[in-house]
């Protein structure tokens, strides 16, 4: 049994069309209803709209990605439980129109980010990247965030200093447009002022009060998936960790298990994002998915290389300091116990080929996705037959 192989589609302005997935080798796709506003019901009308475009495109609608979760719940503000019975009400349509895994974050403010959306291979490709110096130089000399130079080093300070006055002012409206305009899929977009006064709704949420805010919502929600039968699952932060002074809890195994224990329910799951947790040295990929796996409803392979000034770079799906082979090994193993077969999709692919003609969702260009994808395919088929040989 292999995994249900996916991508994700931005809906119908996607440049990359449904043909295109199809042709990929996809079963399925992974989708959201963008249009929607955070907070707001997802009708029956709509999922059924969307599900129908892709059924008649030959694949299914395998997994949403993602029914967002308002500022509101994460902050436990304003229109709140509004906002909680209204995300309920989007759960029991979306079982309704038959669709099973929901897929959500919960970190604050910004959902994924980069620094650097073209950074370019030794082979002219092109690949997504954090840089760190040029992440303090926003936060510090740019957006000028307040208290910001106490969250680093006056070594880094002094690097950020350097890198910031390397920069053309085109390259600095660009970090700009990167950080604050959000990457495909992020629902919000800030400008400067904006994100100041949303930063500074954060002051009194330390990461313990952004936990209780995640328990929360969890005990709302889970009974009432768990009851529909789907299945939550949540992405975790990328880059894993802090950022403009932001809380950020899903980080790590130890945040994974605190979130599971709260309300333990088939329900409550993870999306098990190896580019995500794999940025952090001490998240251990393989053994995650051997300690979790029950958990796991749906999976981004990606790998990322780091350097030691805390810079990353998205890598080959099997370069990099993923250790794909056995991530894959264990999730092979892991379907085989649950008798199941997990959806997935390849994360991210390089800019690369004809797609470096074309306007392409950063990330989310499909010539490097199916170049991941295929090599992801052949990885785990290649598992899969020899330990059935083995036994
Ligand atoms: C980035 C994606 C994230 C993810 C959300 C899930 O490429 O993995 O935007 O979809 O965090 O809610």
């Amino acid at each position: 049994m292999l995994m249900q192989q996916t991508m994700r589609w931005f809906g119908p302005n996607d440049p990359v069309s449904l043909s295109d997935i199809r042709q990929a080798g996809c079963s399925g796709v992974v989708t959201a209803l963008h249009h929607i506003p955070v907070g707001e019901i997802w009708t029956v009308e709509e999922i059924n709209k969307r599900k129908r475009i892709i059924e008649e495109s030959g694949m299914v609608w395998t997994v949403i990605e993602s029914l967002p979760v308002s500022e509101d719940i994460k902050k436990q503000t304003g229109n709140y439980r509004q906002h909680i019975e209204n995300y309920k009400q989007s759960l029991r349509h979306i079982a309704q129109c038959g669709l099973q895994v929901v897929t959500y974050n919960f970190m604050p403010i910004l959902d994924w980010m980069r620094t650097d959306i073209a950074w370019t291979l030794p082979n002219g490709s092109k690949a997504l990247r954090f840089e760190r110096s040029a992440f303090i130089a926003f936060d510090v000399f740019l957006l000028r965030r307040p208290g910001a130079e106490n969250d680093y080093t006056t070594a880094e300070l002094n690097k950020a200093k350097l890198r910031l006055r390397s920069m053309t002012d085109e390259e600095e409206e660009t970090l700009y447009r990167n950080v604050l305009l959000g990457l495909p899929g992020s629902e919000e977009r800030f400008t400067p002022e904006q994100i100041l006064t949303a930063l500074k709704e954060y002051e009194n949420i330390d990461g313990a009060e952004l936990k209780k805010h995640l328990f929360y919502f969890l005990q709302e929600v889970v009974p009432v998936a768990e009851l529909l039968g789907l299945k939550l699952a949540i992405h975790p932060d990328d880059p894993p960790y802090s950022l403009l002074g932001l809380p950020r809890i899903v980080s790590t195994e130890q945040d994974a298990r605190e979130l599971l224990n709260a309300v333990p329910s088939p329900a409550n799951g993870l999306c098990y994002c190896t580019g995500s947790f794999g940025v952090r040295i001490d998240n251990d990929l393989p053994g995650m998915v051997k300690r979790l796996g029950d958990h796991i409803h749906f999976i981004h392979l990606r790998s990322t290389r780091r350097d030691k000034e805390g810079n990353f770079v998205e890598a080959n799906h099997l370069d990099g300091d993923v250790d794909m082979f056995n991530i894959v090994k264990e999730i092979v193993l892991l379907m085989k116990r649950r008798n199941i077969s997990i959806p997935m999709r390849p994360d991210h692919g390089h800019q690369m080929l004809d797609d470096l003609q074309k306007k392409t969702y950063p990330g989310y260009s499909a010539i490097g996705r199916l170049k991941g994808l295929a090599e992801l395919r052949g990885l785990e088929l290649g598992i899969s037959r020899s330990l059935e040989t083995e036994v």
